[in-house]
């Protein structure tokens, strides 16, 4: 990025940054240091002097390099980039950078996992965090949301619950970054307000392909407000443009262990390589007067607002254009605040959200090691702060009066500096004055007690395919659980959503069926919670090609230009590094070797032909499960020339010559092509099978030996 383009936030962030190429070695003092090999001893084999201050100074620095990992959320990654709006909203909200659409708000945005530890897989089956700080000309506004727009519990006093129960298990802590034991489905099967989240949980939603792919939600009731002070009900969205897309879980598992930095990776290269991810903002809308208006309570976040009810007003764009510098120094020491607030945008009173403006800024107190880490680079606001806080642990700011003057305040009010800083009446946060009134109580509203219509909302709205993937889920995650009890109270709970649920669940888990067939009696759909109903594109996806000694230059060659010029990246893998040699001898670099790669890490395949190179990988035991595990994972497949023996050796279907002018053809995303030389068409048919991400179709399939499997489609 030339410097031009830098943001002020980030010229703010460059006054901190140090570079130590080709400088001489100091202490933490400046002090310059002549030997860091050995410690100062009292002679070569004498004991370590306590005197010795270059080695302690450097060994506490060593011994303090961690700070406490998030309690949730610790694995996460980072990335800047810009917000704006499309029109201004001055209609809704006072607040200044949803104004004026020239105006661009740098952003720094900390994608996450909830359960595992810092150091766990990313493909676990987890809720997402998507976090964003937009660095706005009246302050720090977060919306920290997760790629899930509802949540586990309705009132955050019984987040510690939740989350001692998903975290694993105290006497041995396994299993890791799972919800898949018995603590988890104890609370899940003893909390049925849970209900909801874990449909959405279970669901693909809960293995995304990409960050870049995620929806993400602000799930909590906030109020946007206007200059005159009128207020509405606001729920916040972000939009992927590359749309929602997920992967499987066979292939989630296995990209764990061949891949456990899989996101991070795939959105630091995205940006390194100019794809920059891109999500729209929508806000959904409620009058105040409307608040009762709905069958379910606009303030219970284990609820959506049907966008089918409530439309999403699409009213901005997010691009992250720009990596860390510095992993520990930014999306580590990153702190938000559901709290950190701007006129113009308020809270309401759901009780979840009303906990976590308690929590946010205590849990950073002692991660962060005391009270002052807005004032590290990455939590500074662009925004000058002015108050009479001052000191404590870990200050970075002088305060400083007037030079030389005796005149130095903090304490207001004062008389010294004219009773500055004082309150700004024109521009300061005033909260909105919502008239509240009751008895002092510990209780739930009636209206929070309907916890299974939008489950079954949800499960009305899947595809039969992805009611598949949410049973097999169920017989994973249930299947884990150790004790009878349990199971066959998640079976009961799951009968007040859908009774073909639960049968299905417990013919999987090995307990019994409910007797009697239960089930919510809600029969409405809402097609937008299905991400069948997403954005579909090629952009950005990743194709392997499966390549030996003697393949077809000519073919491979040409499928590589058509991916680029359609967006899409692709790589050369072998049985080996190195060059291999086509079958007219040009040479072809090989990006990727069966042990340094695995066929999860791709989106699709391509075989090109050539005798020699097919004959070889059809020996190739490693070549033959890339085949297969793309086909098993509804991955697009394309090959050509010989390359379908390769697929007829891997027991793969598909059809030769019946697509476009019989040389083409596309079964099930398998394109083919044996004879013919529209390489043209048999590229633009493949990109096409690409971009509809999986073929769910190989499902229905008799490979699938439906007659053994634990789950029905018949739903
Ligand atoms: Fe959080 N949550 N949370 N959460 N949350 C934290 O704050 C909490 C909830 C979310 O990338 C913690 O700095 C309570 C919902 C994200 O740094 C902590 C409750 C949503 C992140 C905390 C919730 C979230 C956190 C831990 C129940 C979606 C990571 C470390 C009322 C709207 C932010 C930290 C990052 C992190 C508390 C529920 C999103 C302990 C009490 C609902 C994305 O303060």
């Amino acid at each position: 990025m030339s410097s031009e383009e830098k943001s002020k936030k980030d010229e703010q962030l460059d006054q901190y940054t140090a570079e130590h190429k080709d400088e001489k070695l100091t202490t933490n003092q400046g002090v310059p240091v002549s030997h860091t090999d050995d410690s100062l001893k009292a002679g070569e084999r004498g004991p370590t002097l306590m005197e010795d201050f270059h080695f302690r100074e450097k060994m506490t620095h060593f011994d303090h390099e961690r700070i406490p990992e998030r309690v949730v959320h610790a694995r996460g990654f980072g990335a800047h980039g810009f917000f704006e709006v499309y029109e201004s909203m001055a209609d809704y909200t006072m607040a200044q950078f949803l104004q004026d659409p020239s105006v661009r708000t740098p952003v720094f945005v900390r994608f996450s996992t909830v359960v595992g530890s810092r150091g766990s897989g990313d493909l676990a089956r987890d809720v997402r965090g998507f976090a964003t700080k937009f660095y706005t000309q009246e302050g720090n506004y977060d919306l920290v949301g997760n790629n899930i727009p509802i949540f586990f519990i309705q009132d955050a006093i019984k987040f510690p619950d939740l989350v001692h129960s998903i975290k694993p298990e105290p006497h041995n802590e396994v299993p890791q970054a799972s919800a898949a034991h018995d603590t988890f489905w104890d609370f899940v099967s003893s909390t049925p307000e849970t209900a909801n989240m874990i449909m959405w949980l279970l669901s693909d939603r809960g293995i995304p392909r990409s960050f870049r792919m995620m929806e993400g939600f602000g799930v909590n009731t906030f109020r946007l407000v206007n200059a005159e002070g009128k207020a509405r009900f606001v729920k916040f969205h972000w939009k992927p443009k590359l749309g929602t897309h997920s992967m499987v879980w066979d292939e989630a598992q296995k990209i764990n262990g061949k891949d456990p930095d899989f996101h991070r990776r795939d959105l630091w290269n995205a940006i390194e390589m100019g794809n920059y991810p891109e999500w729209e903002f929508g806000v959904q809308m409620i009058e105040e007067e409307d608040e009762f208006k709905f069958d379910f309570d606009i303030l219970d976040p284990t609820k959506i607002w049907p966008e089918e009810q409530v439309p999403v007003k699409i009213i901005g764009r997010m691009v992250l254009n720009r990596n860390t510098d510095n992993f520990f120094a930014e999306t580590e020491q990153v702190a938000f605040h559901p709290g950190n607030l701007v006129p113009g945008i308020d809270v309401s009173n759901d009780p979840l959200l009303q906990g976590r403006l308690f929590s946010y800024l205590d849990t950073q107190l002692i991660r962060l090691g005391g009270p002052n880490f807005h004032e590290l680079p990455i939590n500074r606001p662009l925004a000058p702060i002015h108050n009479n806080q001052r000191d404590g642990y870990n200050r970075i700011t002088i305060d400083r009066g007037e030079q030389g003057s005796h005149d130095w305040v903090a304490y207001s009010p004062n008389s010294l500096w004219n009773n500055t800083p004082g309150p700004d009446q024109e521009r300061g946060y005033v909260h909105y004055q919502e008239k509240v009134e009751g008895h002092k109580i510990r209780a739930r509203s009636e209206s929070f007690k309907d916890f299974y219509s939008q489950a079954k909302l949800f499960w009305n709205s899947m595809s039969k395919y992805e009611k598949a993937r949410i049973i097999a889920a169920f017989h994973f995650e249930v299947g884990k659980v150790k004790d009878m009890g349990v199971k066959m109270r998640v079976v009961e709970v799951f009968n007040n959503v859908d009774g073909e649920l639960a049968k299905q669940i417990a013919l999987g888990v090995g307990v019994d069926p409910p007797e009697t067939p239960g089930g919510s009696d809600v029969t409405a759909t809402s097609p937008a919670v299905s991400i069948e109903t997403t954005n579909y594109s090629a952009e950005t996806r990743k194709v392997a090609i499966l390549a030996d000694d003697g393949c077809d230059y000519m073919a491979l060659n040409k499928m590589m230009e058509a991916l680029k010029e359609a967006g899409v990246m692709s790589e050369v893998v072998s049985k080996r590094q190195g060059m291999l040699k086509s079958q007219d001898g040009q040479e072809i670099k090989i990006d990727m070797s069966y042990p340094t790669t695995a066929s999860v890490l791709y989106d699709a395949l391509y075989i090109p032909g050539g005798m020699e190179c097919v004959q070889a990988l059809m020996k190739q035991a490693d070549a033959l499960q890339f085949v297969k595990e793309m086909y098993v994972h509804y991955k697009a497949i394309a090959a050509s020339g010989q390359g379908l023996d390769l697929l007829q050796e891997a027991d793969i279907k598909f059809e030769e010559g019946t697509g476009q002018e019989g040389q083409v053809s596309n079964r099930l995303g398998v394109v083919t092509m044996r004879n013919g030389d529209d390489m043209q068409s048999f590229c633009d048919t493949f990109v096409e099978a690409i971009a509809k991400h999986r073929h769910w179709g190989r499902m229905d399939e008799d490979m699938w030996q439906a007659s053994e499997r634990p789950y029905t489609l018949d739903l």
